[in-house]
């Protein structure tokens, strides 16, 4: 940051030139505490693992405990869904496990640890050199917090709900006690809290909910943010490139792109044709900053990748496929805790089943961490994959349900994704011409991924591949 602002102090561009936050070349890791893992049974008051509704133990110390496995798949940062002090009782015999229920903005919820644990954990996950993004609630309190009585005017009234034509914004999500951001003691009080955890080491913020929260208010938000260095991420829940754009250019570091989410699990785990994910790919010259926006394959909110297919081995295949090719995208990918398992379930709460870890995997278990852990040390190997430009080739058009192929680069490198979607193996010859890729005669070239047979040649101006059933990789081109 200092030899940023010296560095523009001397090309005479002043401070307000300083460079925004960045995430790119980052890889997240997304974890649920409650369901991760439990590393201090003295604070499980409560807890029921037979109940997924209920509190099931996991915990900062769990979590501290478990930063050498998170270190080992690769991954070099954390999002955490709320840790906050949380309402005591259940809503729709429901505990507040998840974290999205607040009571206390500005404390830890003693299910988790306490605020000491928190700056343990923090000092932990940076000495591992992870950096640390922390989920921020900005819409509501819980339904059973005791602010929603005792200060009944920081929320927005009914009667503003009726006549308000932003409804998104001024009603109640899921019935949940509205903050009014119009009020500038609310407005106050949310950005204390974003400075609180901010002065606890926390690096990056994951705003939850944002299409439900007042414009002018996180725009606010987003400069203080900004200016601190803090690194942004919005969840604008099923937003498609135009909306990200729109909010990476309102203030927003990077957004979800849940489009992009939903059409890797249409083809690359439902056998849809790659044209969908293509499409999505085709509207990426749209986005200011795309290697900050987040890729993911699930999270917390929609069924598991895995869930999918109704077989227990095609979700693993799938979802091994799948990984590599999340790791082929500009962007910076963000793995669901057990994704890189291929773990099942169905939507909320099946999708949050307690983390399982490496004594308890089968082996087609093992086999997918391998492939993720892989894919996830070949990207950071290679600056082209980690922060490369990203440029979709055209596929001839009797192959475009099976094939994607994209280029990255970065200063000079260049490397070829290649994905394909048939059930069984291929080779592809292709002429570079009508893909509009240039490059020079090369000798065969194995795949970046370890433990892999896909090979790559180029010959009489025709690029020849060689790729296994639904798999996805990535080849160094001269
Ligand atoms: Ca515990
Ligand atoms: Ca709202």
């Amino acid at each position: 940051m200092r030899r940023t602002f010296l560095l523009a102090a001397f090309l005479g561009l002043g401070s307000a030139q300083a460079a925004l936050p960045t995430f790119e070349g980052q890889i997240i890791y997304q974890v649920m505490p409650d369901r991760f893992f439990d590393g201090n049974p003295g604070n499980n008051a409560g807890v029921d693992r037979a109940n997924l509704r209920a509190w099931h133990g996991g915990d900062l110390a769990g979590l501290q405990a478990k930063l050498p496995y998170i270190q080992n798949l690769g991954a070099t940062a954390v999002w955490l869904t709320p840790i906050y002090r949380q309402q005591a009782a259940n809503s729709f015999d429901t505990a507040a496990y998840h974290g999205y229920w607040p009571a206390d903005f500005r404390d830890v919820d003693p299910h988790f640890g306490t605020l000491a644990d928190f700056d343990t954990f923090v000092k932990a996950t940076h000495g591992a050199g992870l950096k640390l993004v922390l989920d921020q609630v900005v819409n509501h309190y819980g339904y059973e917090a005791p602010a929603v009585k005792a200060n009944p005017e920081w929320f927005t009234p009914p009667a503003s709900c009726e006549a308000s034509t932003s409804k998104d914004v001024d009603c109640p999500l899921a019935g949940l006690p509205d903050l009014d951001q119009n009020r500038p003691d609310v407005r106050e009080a949310l950005f204390g809290h974003a400075a609180f955890w901010r002065a606890r080491g926390v690096d990056a913020f994951r705003y939850d909910a944002i299409k439900h929260v007042p414009s002018p208010f996180l725009k606010e938000l987003l400069a203080r943010d900004r200016q601190a260095g803090t690194w942004t991420l919005g969840e604008w829940y099923d937003a498609d490139t135009g909306t990200v754009a729109d909010w990476q250019k309102a203030g927003f570091d990077s957004l979800f792109l849940f489009s992009l989410q939903a059409a890797m699990k249409a083809s690359l785990m439902g056998g849809q044709s790659l044209s969908r994910v293509a499409s999505v790919l085709e509207r990426g010259a749209e986005l200011p900053r795309p290697g900050e926006v987040a890729l993911f394959l699930d999270n917390h909110d929609v069924p598991r990748f895995a869930q999918g297919s109704l077989f227990e081995d095609e979700g693993q295949a799938r979802t091994r496929y799948a990984l590599r090719a999340l790791m082929t995208l500009r962007g910076v990918p963000v793995i669901y805790q057990g994704t890189e398992i291929a773990m099942r379930g169905g939507p909320d709460p099946d999708n949050r089943r307690d983390m399982r870890f490496e004594a308890s995997w089968t082996p087609a278990e093992r086999a997918v961490f391998e492939v993720a852990r892989g894919a996830v040390a070949a990207r950071k190997a290679s600056p082209a994959l980690s922060r490369g430009t990203q440029t979709l080739l055209t596929v001839p058009e009797t192959h475009q349900d099976n094939l994607l192929l994209l280029t990255r680069e970065k200063d000079g490198q260049r490397v070829l994704a290649a994905w394909h979607g048939g059930k069984t193996r291929q080779t592809y010859s292709l002429k570079l011409s009508t893909l509009g890729l240039k490059t020079g005669a090369q000798a065969v070239s194995p795949s970046l991924f370890a433990g892999q047979n896909a090979k790559l040649s180029v010959s009489g101006g025709y690029l020849h591949l060689s790729l296994d059933g639904r798999d996805a990789a990535a080849f160094a081109l001269k």
